[in-house]
């Protein structure tokens, strides 16, 4: 069982939404890369990003921010949001990026998820994201007329690595998974199935290594608390708050320092050897 830590892309930062609304979005780092290597020194071997801007305007749009993550860590990483061509997917596979997912394009254009597939065996992922039962794209800005099922059953012989199955009505509340349903979809089709939206404590992760959940892949995870300084994330979007470019323990203990200025936390950031020993801090 995988659990995939999930990194969630607005403007440039790490968020929460709830529901995947945009309108309601919790900023709980403002330095993805910080982020995903604060997964990394956890343990974690997986990363599950969103490019949310990517997903509304349908094409990438958080470029910059992967382009870091994926320059800082050696994490296994699979990508959705805004992939929506041949172009797109190649790009991402050829920057890196383990395994991309697909959601609005495998309801609107399944031939592109079966070529992809094909081209790019185990490297390709769908993501259904189902509200009131029907799979929701564009941001889940649009509900289609298909459930999950029905769009799954597509790719059965597709070559699809895995379906990435979100209960909307649980994204980021942290309520617990809604394991019925997806165990219900893997029970139904051959593809591995990953379930997302609402993990929510450990209880979670002990519900799905029960037997009923075996034969599911593993879930995403959503982030709570900054990788920096262990706070709970802020709803703001104070520039610079959550920021820093390297967390090692030294810079922790200086970033809520008073005695520090926030140019010379910048300054030793940037150059290690700047940093003033522990009794001058
Ligand atoms: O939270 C949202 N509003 C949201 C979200 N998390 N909208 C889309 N997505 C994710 C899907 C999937 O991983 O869960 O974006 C990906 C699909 O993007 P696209 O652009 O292919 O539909």
């Amino acid at each position: 069982m995988i659990l995939f830590p999930a990194i969630d892309l607005k403007d440039g930062a790490c968020v929460r939404l709830e529901q995947g609304d945009m309108a309601r979005a919790t900023v709980f780092n403002h330095d993805p890369a910080a982020q995903a290597h604060a997964f990394e020194s956890s343990g974690f071997r997986h990363l599950h990003i969103v490019d949310l801007d990517g997903a509304f305007a349908g094409k990438p749009m958080n470029v910059a921010a992967v382009d870091r993550i994926l320059d800082t860590v050696g994490l296994c990483v699979q990508l959705g949001g805004g992939i929506r061509d041949m172009a797109t997917i190649e790009g991402w596979l050829d920057k890196g990026v383990n395994r991309v997912i697909i959601g609005t394009a495998a309801v609107r254009d399944p031939a592109l998820v079966k070529e992809a597939a094909k081209a790019f065996p185990k490297r390709i992922a769908v993501g259904l994201d189902a509200r009131d039962g029907k799979v929701a794209v564009q941001g889940w800005a649009e509900t289609s007329e298909l459930a999950a099922l029905e769009i799954a059953r597509r790719f059965e012989d597709a070559g699809v690595s895995a379906i990435i199955y979100t209960d909307i009505a649980r994204d980021g509340l942290l309520k617990g998974l809604n394991l019925d349903a997806t165990i219900g979809l893997a029970d139904a089709i051959s593809i591995p199935v990953i379930a997302s939206g609402g993990l929510a404590s450990i209880e979670d992760v002990k519900r799905l290594m029960e037997p009923r959940a075996k034969k599911l892949e593993g879930a995403t995870m959503p982030a709570r608390r900054c990788a920096c300084c262990g706070r709970r994330g802020r709803r703001s979007y104070a520039p610079g708050f959550f920021s820093t470019r390297r967390v090692t323990p030294e810079y922790r203990s200086l970033r809520h320092s008073t005695r520090v200025s926030m140019r010379s936390r910048r300054r030793i950031v940037s150059n290690p050897a700047a940093m003033p020993s522990a009794s001058a801090a």
